[in-house]
């Protein structure tokens, strides 16, 4: 069959209108990539610039509140640093409201990138110190507010932990408070649930109650040494803490960032999590209170706190068991308590 001259012509320009096109959709394709580039790059400004943000939220003068939970109630659920006065306290301060998890907790600690120092003296951790602006800002509260805090209702403590293999655990604990200062800010704490591991109360293991149970201890600073061993934990560890003899947890501890060596075990220590000999990667200690509230919020609040509680005990028992591990048995030998 004969192809006619005309076919054949028609076919060429059909090539060259394809080809034309092709090389059209590959210069919109070269355009769009570079466009994608660039939304990646102004992205990622954005984000590193949203952890320097000034995060301070100022609800004006017209009502004072008692702590996180009563802002929450009131129906602020946006994350952020709020002025708060508990009842007996003199003075209003900022602390970081934590609206997430049932909402209302009270940032009393936060350790994100080591960029504040923390081994400082008595008056430091009694007024408190740190970056009271920025969402991922350091900061201690100070024993001061700390106590004006736990002390006008029934506190639950919620400590978040992170590490720098991207995994969360976190420790709760009804009963928190924490005296004046006349009896060195005293820690008190009741039953644990959670992922962590018990190393606040010693909960881990019976025979190690005796030294690393922080429960009961005064606080001690390098220049107050309040704990129960014949040297000065806090000069030691290098932290301000509520030192026994002296921790299985250094939530103040240097920032090493993961695995370090040292000459005492003073790291951001979780014992039952990572052990003494690894720094955590983040650290959020906070406070939610029990105490009535008259909004009609309050029901979803208990609601959901009801659950977490829940969820958290069986998996602390795994922690628990996880303490029989050998490299962790082995630990215990290496540090344990001070003599
Ligand atoms: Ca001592």
């Amino acid at each position: 069959m004969a192809i006619g001259n005309s076919t054949l012509q028609s076919c060429f320009q059909e090539q060259l209108r394809l080809k034309a096109q092709v090389r059209l959709l590959e210069y919109r394709v070269k355009q769009q990539q570079v466009k994608i580039v660039q939304l990646l790059q102004e992205k990622e400004i954005q984000y590193s610039d949203t952890g320097d943000e000034n995060s301070v939220i100022d609800l004006g003068e017209k009502r004072q509140y008692a702590d996180c939970a009563e802002i929450y109630n009131d129906g602020h659920k946006r994350s952020g640093f709020y002025k708060m006065k508990p009842l007996q306290s003199p003075s209003e301060f900022l602390a970081y409201c934590d609206m997430s998890e049932g909402g209302g907790w009270t940032v009393f600690q936060r350790r994100s990138d080591g960029s504040q120092k923390f081994d400082r003296v008595w008056a430091d951790y009694e007024q408190g110190f740190g970056n009271f602006v920025s969402t991922n800002g350091e900061y201690w509260l100070g024993n001061k507010n700390l106590h004006y805090l736990t002390n006008q209702g029934n506190y639950t403590l919620r400590i978040d932990l992170s590490d720098f293999e991207g995994e969360r655990r976190f420790a709760q604990y009804k009963s928190f408070r924490v005296t004046d200062e006349e009896s060195s800010y005293q820690l008190s704490c009741g039953e644990y649930s959670g992922t962590a591991g018990d190393s606040l109360t010693g909960g881990f293991h019976p025979e190690v109650k005796w030294w690393a149970d922080h429960r009961g201890m005064k606080f001690s600073t390098r220049d107050r040494d309040n704990d129960n061993y014949e040297g000065n934990c806090a000069e030691e560890e290098t932290a301000g803490w509520w030192f026994n003899r002296c921790h299985s947890s250094n939530l103040n501890g240097v920032y090493y960032k993961g695995p370090y060596t040292a000459k005492t075990d003073n790291g951001i220590v979780w014992y039952t999590w990572h052990g003494w000999w690894y720094s955590l990667k983040s650290v959020v200690m906070k406070g939610q209170s029990l105490r009535p509230v008259l909004s009609p919020a309050a029901g979803t609040v208990h609601a959901t706190r009801g659950k977490v509680q829940g969820k958290g005990s069986p998996d602390g028992q795994t922690s628990l068991s996880g303490f029989s591990n050998s490299q962790q048995g082995q630990e215990q030998y290496l540090s344990g308590p001070k003599t």
